[in-house]
């Protein structure tokens, strides 16, 4: 049978499969080829002996919390305490770009900005909009809850973003602590491995944050070019074929930051990455 394991415990894994639930172990063999199944992975495995077979291909994987064939990542992105951070927003961005990982942009904490910051955040939240990426206000509940649907999610963001906030609005049985460092569930005091998918508006949700390892391990130089997505709009009739957007003459991708089409802030995020 083909199942998604949905649970780790210890070396117990929780297969789900039409909707029923199968404590499993896995194979021997995966140790000696030194491949363990995670949490997220799609797994042939036998449902009379309870033990898994088979891994299929991973979409991609998580480092921290380790997950594996993640489809889509919600970027909960503050206006204010803490401040807005154009920053780590790319860096989400970039990285989700990277891994294939969808992401979907929530700002939260809009009721604490003055007119003046209103007027100034409104036309950087169109910006990332007009790219072509998914972007929701934390009281568009009801659109919020629409966009689980079959898939496999983590919430990333800042400490202190209502991260934990916005769980609950979606979900109150999580009743997660609010105002407090850590996202993960209250699982007392055992230490052993635990990852969990929970189940969230009809999808999956990770009960870890995700993407707390902000580094760009794995990425090239020209990945972060290629995963600032809008750049690739341009990059045709940049004079160089293999331009870099930095020292370039003749580049299209500069022309459109000075002429105000490409947000000043990417372009300067984009540079600060590559070094
Ligand atoms: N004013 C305001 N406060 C919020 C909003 N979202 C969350 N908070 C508060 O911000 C603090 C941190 O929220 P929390 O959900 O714990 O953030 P987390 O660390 O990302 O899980 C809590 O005191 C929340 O009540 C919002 O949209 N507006
Ligand atoms: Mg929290
Ligand atoms: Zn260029």
């Amino acid at each position: 049978m083909q199942g998604k394991i949905v649970k780790l415990i210890s070396n117990d894994y929780t297969v789900k499969s039409l909707d029923k639930l199968y404590v499993c172990k896995a194979r021997g063999k995966f140790r000696n080829i030194g491949l363990s199944p995670i949490v997220g992975d799609a797994v042939i495995f036998d449902e009379e002996n309870n033990y898994i077979k088979e891994i299929l291909p991973r979409k991609n994987k998580l480092i921290r919390p380790v997950i594996a064939n993640i489809d889509m990542a919600i970027i909960i992105t503050s206006l204010k305490k803490p401040d807005f951070s154009s920053n780590l927003l790319d860096k989400f961005l970039v990285i989700c770009e990277y891994n294939r990982v969808k992401p979907v942009i929530i700002f939260t904490k809009a009721d604490l900005l003055s007119e003046d910051e209103v007027l100034k955040i409104k036309p950087v939240i169109n910006y990332y909009k007009k790219i072509g990426y998914d972007v929701y206000m934390n009281n568009e509940i009801d659109l919020i809850k629409k966009i689980f649907k079959d898939k496999v999610c983590v919430f990333t963001g800042q400490s202190g973003a209502g991260k934990s906030t916005l769980l609950n609005r979606l979900n109150p049985n999580f009743n997660l602590k609010t105002g407090e460092i850590s996202l993960a569930l209250n699982r007392g005091k055992h230490t052993t491995r635990h990852t969990e998918l929970l189940e969230l508006c009809g999808g999956l949700v990770a009960d870890t944050p995700g993407f707390s390892a902000l580094e760009f391990t794995g990425m090239s130089k020209e990945d972060i070019r290629d995963n600032f997505t809008e750049f690739n709009f341009y990059r045709d009739e940049c004079q160089f074929r293999d331009c870099f957007h930095v020292y370039e003459k003749k580049c299209k991708v500069k022309e459109k930051v000075n002429d105000g089409t490409i947000l000043k802030s990417r372009y300067d995020n984009y540079l600060k990455f590559l070094k």
